[in-house]
């Protein structure tokens, strides 16, 4: 391996919900999350995210602990709602006055900041006005990114629109196990065609505003094999990668939707969203680079039984699996790296999360050796080395997690962090794997290779 490419970006990502916590400060309206997570049932034992990990009031030590790992890039989500408390309107001073501190904090520190712009929170405010399924949010959530790209000019030149699309539209509102718990097929397609038009004005709005820096999107990618090698479970990996990775790629980088996946949705007596040539023209727009998040391979069997997409995935295949019952797949990384980099032919390609969770505590002597960790983010960063010596244009990796954190329907039950979070204290605690990518990045990835 020649090694990673001179300016490659070494950072770790987190997300407002997971970490803020100050649920109810600085005037912060309501999201569809604090409404999900409060209705018993949602979250695994009732968590929520009312502190999390109380970044909102640890903001300073966090931007130290960060300058100690010596990332060069830190990506992060906006609370809508602190912004834009009820989704528009006036904007709220306060929640500006933290982003301000946090934005300038990083740059103080020499640290790039990559700026998500939708992580999930969408203000309650909204859902009550249809939320995703309703175009009008276009509107909003383009208002409130034009905002956001006026007021950090030159401070911030990282931009991604949204962080995995699927996740809201399909988990969001076909399987009801994310907010807003919605369980109806037809809603999270038309929700998922609203995002995608929400990214499409973002973008314009950041191509027509002359604002220096890039934009993106981040997608959860991973390949979709299947299970058996017989012809059912085949097919069921084609639709399986339909459903969830062509159903974003193709719109964005071909401007329409799949057509195998159109035909069977139809087929299924589905009600599809209306889409206009002008909605194709307006997702499609070029981006400056694609943020892919991937975890795993994802093992698909055929099963009738489950409606509309007759499959069912979550398999290990004979993997080692991480505490969230994900297998360790580190070749699925290079994959998709390769298939989407000649697919899709994206200008350069962002890391944006990968990681492992486990449940950890501090030993005897108060430290936390994750070893698993450092297997899994050691190889599956030599896989993205490979994908760069096969040509794949990638141009910095983010380990998914800073910090522990409330992990969506999961509660606190799986941790992917660096650092580990005492949930009585709030005191920070430092992993093993902490020291480890801080030589990783230093060392622009050499330390791989090098005992
Ligand atoms: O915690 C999430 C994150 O918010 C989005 N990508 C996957 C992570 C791990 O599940």
């Amino acid at each position: 391996m020649e090694g990673f490419p001179k300016g490659f970006r070494w950072g770790v990502t987190t997300a407002s919900y997971q970490i803020e916590g100050g649920a109810k400060d600085g005037g912060r309206g309501e999201t569809v999350w604090d409404r999900f997570s409060h209705i018993p049932g949602n979250v695994l034992h009732d968590d929520n995210g009312d502190i999390a990990c109380d970044s909102y009031h640890h903001l300073e030590e966090d931007l130290d602990l960060l300058k100690e790992l010596g990332v060069t890039s830190y990506r992060f989500s906006v609370a809508w709602s602190r912004i834009f408390p009820k989704g528009y309107g006036e904007a709220n001073e306060e929640g500006v006055a933290y982003y301000d501190r946090l934005v300038d904090g990083l740059l103080e520190r020499k640290i790039e900041p990559f700026l998500t712009l939708y992580h999930w929170d969408l203000p309650q405010a909204l859902q009550d006005e249809g939320g995703w399924m309703n175009r009008k949010t276009a509107e909003h959530f383009e208002m409130y990114c034009s905002y956001l790209f006026r007021h950090f000019k030159g401070r911030v030149t990282h931009y991604m629109t949204l962080n995995e699309p699927w996740v809201v539209a399909f988990p969001g509102h076909y399987t009801g196990e994310m907010a807003p718990g919605i369980r109806d097929f037809s809603a999270a397609l038309q929700a998922a065609h609203v995002l995608l038009l929400g990214h499409g004005l973002a973008i314009k709005a950041f191509r027509e505003g002359g604002y220096p820096g890039e934009i993106g999107i981040t997608l959860n990618l991973c390949p979709k094999e299947p299970l058996t090698d017989s012809r059912e479970d085949c097919e069921a990996a084609i639709r399986h990668d339909g459903y969830a990775n062509r159903w974003f790629l193709d719109p964005l980088f071909r401007g329409h939707y799949p057509e195998d996946m159109w035909r069977f949705y139809e087929e299924q007596g589905l009600s599809m969203p209306e889409v206009t040539e002008e909605d194709g023209r307006l997702v499609s727009q070029p981006v400056d680079f694609l943020g892919i998040n991937y975890y795993n391979i994802d093992f698909t069997k055929e099963d009738k039984s489950v409606w509309p997409i007759q499959f069912k995935t979550g398999f290990s295949a004979g993997n080692a699996m991480t505490h969230y019952q994900m297998p360790i797949t580190p070749d699925g990384l290079r994959k998709i790296l390769v298939r989407v980099h000649k697919d899709y032919h994206p200008a350069k390609i962002y890391i944006t999360e990968n990681g492992a969770s486990y449940q950890e505590h501090p030993d005897r002597n108060g430290e936390i050796l994750d070893e698993a960790r450092i297997d899994y983010l050691h190889t599956h960063l030599w896989k993205v080395g490979e994908a760069i010596g096969e040509g794949v244009p990638v141009a910095g990796y983010f380990v998914w997690t800073f910090l522990d954190d409330f992990e969506w329907n999961t509660g606190f039950e799986n941790q992917f962090g660096l650092v580990y979070v005492d949930r009585k204290t709030m005191e920070r605690t430092p992993k093993k794997s902490f020291s480890w990518y801080r030589e990783v990045a230093a060392s622009n990835g050499k330390r791989l290779w090098e005992k």
